[in-house]
C-alpha cells in the first residue's frame, strides 16, 4: 500500500498521479481536517472533498476547489439576507455537506462519512482524515488588522480560524504562530497508525508543510509512527524556485522563521522523511538539501497536467531508498 500524508489541492493532483500508476486499492490518504469548519450548521471539511472531487474528476478546473458545473443560487440568498458568504459554497458542493452534517448527527464519525462520500463518488482510494476529533487550524494575526470585520478591526496578537485566515484575507495578513487547538486531545482515526506502520512508501505531499502537514503531525502519536518509517517517507517539496506554487507557504515559512526555500523543506522535514523531491528549478539547492540529512532528488514537481502528475509518481515511487 502506498500512503499519502495530504493537505488539499497539491496532495489532490500527487494522488491523482499515483492513481495513474498504482492499482486504486493500494492507495491511501490520510487527510488534514485541520481546515475544516461549521458555517451555516454544516461540517465542512475542506481538505476532504477537494481529494475527493480532484480524483472523481470532477473538481472546479478554475479554482482547483468546490465542484465543476456550479452554480451559486444558495450563495446569493445569502447575500441578499446580509448572511456570511464570504466562503463561497455552490449548490451542488452544499449537498456533500449536508449529507456530511446528517451523518454526524446520526452518530456515524468522519471516517465512516468520508468512506460513504468517496464510495458514492466510486472512487476506491482509501482516503481517512487524521482524527475524527476536533482539530482546528488557528493563526495569530502579527499586526493590527483594521479591516477584520466589525469595528475596529482585531488587534495583533488575535487568534483567527485558518479559513478566516486564507479565504476572509486572502492570506494576506501577516502571521506570527500558527495553533492546532484541541489537537493534543485528539485521536488519530481508526486506520491511520496501522497505515503508516505498514505502507510500502509514504509520500508527504507537496502541501504547505505548516498549515496542511503539521497538523496531521500533530495528532498524538502520527509523528512518532512517521519517523519509525523515515526510511520509507519520500516527501516533495511545495516550494519551487522560493515560491509556493499555490497558496502562502512561501510567506508564511518566512513569517515563521523559516527560510522559504527547498532548503528550509528539508529542515522542516529531515527528522521525519529521508528522501525529498525538488524541481528541476531548484537542482542547484540539491547538494545543500543533501548537508541537512535528506537524499535529494531533483525531477519536473509542476502538475500542470495529469501526465506530469503520474511522472511526479512514478519518480517518488521509484524513490526510496
Ligand atoms: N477557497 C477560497 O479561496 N474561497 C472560497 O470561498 C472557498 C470556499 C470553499 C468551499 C468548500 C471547499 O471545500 C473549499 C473552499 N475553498 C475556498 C478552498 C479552501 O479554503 C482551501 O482549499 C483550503 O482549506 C486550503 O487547503
Amino acid at each position: 500500500m502506498i500512503l499519502t500524508l495530504a493537505g488539499g489541492v497539491g496532495a489532490a493532483r500527487m494522488l491523482a498521479g499515483l492513481m495513474q500508476v498504482v492499482p486504486h486499492d493500494e492507495l491511501t490518504a490520510i487527510v488534514n481536517v485541520g481546515d475544516d469548519l461549521e458555517l451555516h450548521g454544516l461540517r465542512i471539511s475542506p481538505d476532504l472533498d477537494t481529494v475527493t472531487y480532484t480524483l472523481a474528476g470532477a473538481i472546479n478546473p478554475d479554482t482547483g476547489w468546490g465542484l465543476v458545473d456550479e452554480s451559486w443560487q444558495a450563495r446569493a440568498m445569502l447575500e441578499q439576507y446580509g448572511g456570511v458568504s464570504w466562503f463561497g459554497l455552490g449548490d451542488r458542493d452544499l449537498g456533500t455537506h449536508m449529507f456530511r452534517t446528517q451523518r454526524l448527527s446520526e452518530g456515524a464519525d468522519l471516517v465512516e462519512v468520508t468512506a460513504e462520500i468517496t464510495r458514492a463518488w466510486g472512487l476506491d482510494v482509501r482516503l481517512i482524515p487524521v482524527t475524527c476529533d476536533r482539530l482546528r487550524t488557528m493563526v495569530t494575526l502579527a499586526e493590527d488588522d483594521p479591516d477584520s470585520p466589525g469595528s475596529p478591526g482585531l488587534k495583533a496578537g488575535s487568534e483567527i480560524s485558518f479559513q478566516e485566515y486564507f479565504v476572509q484575507r486572502h492570506h494576506g495578513v501577516p502571521v506570527s504562530a500558527v495553533r492546532f487547538d484541541g489537537a493534543a486531545h485528539t485521536m488519530p482515526s481508526p486506520g491511520v497508525l496501522d497505515a503508516i506502520a505498514t505502507a510500502e512508501t509514504i509520500v508527504l505531499a507537496p502541501s504547505n508543510p505548516l498549515v496542511s502537514i503539521a497538523p496531521l503531525l500533530a495528532v498524538p502519536g502520527v509523528r512518532d509512527a512517521v519517523i519509525a518509517r523515515r526510511e520509507q517517507v519520500v516527501a516533495v517539496s511545495p516550494i519551487v524556485a522560493g515560491a509556493a506554487l499555490k497558496g502562502p507557504a512561501d510567506r508564511l515559512m518566512l513569517e515563521l522563521g523559516h527560510e522559504p526555500s527547498v532548503v528550509g523543506v528539508a529542515r522542516l522535514y529531515r527528522d521525519i522523511a529521508a528522501t525529498l523531491v525538488v524541481d528541476e528549478a531548484d537542482a542547484a539547492s540539491a547538494a545543500a538539501v543533501e548537508a541537512e540529512g535528506m537524499h535529494c532528488i531533483v525531477a519536473p514537481t509542476i502538475m500542470s497536467t495529469p501526465e506530469r502528475s503520474a511522472e511526479l509518481a512514478r519518480v517518488v515511487l521509484g524513490a526510496q531508498r
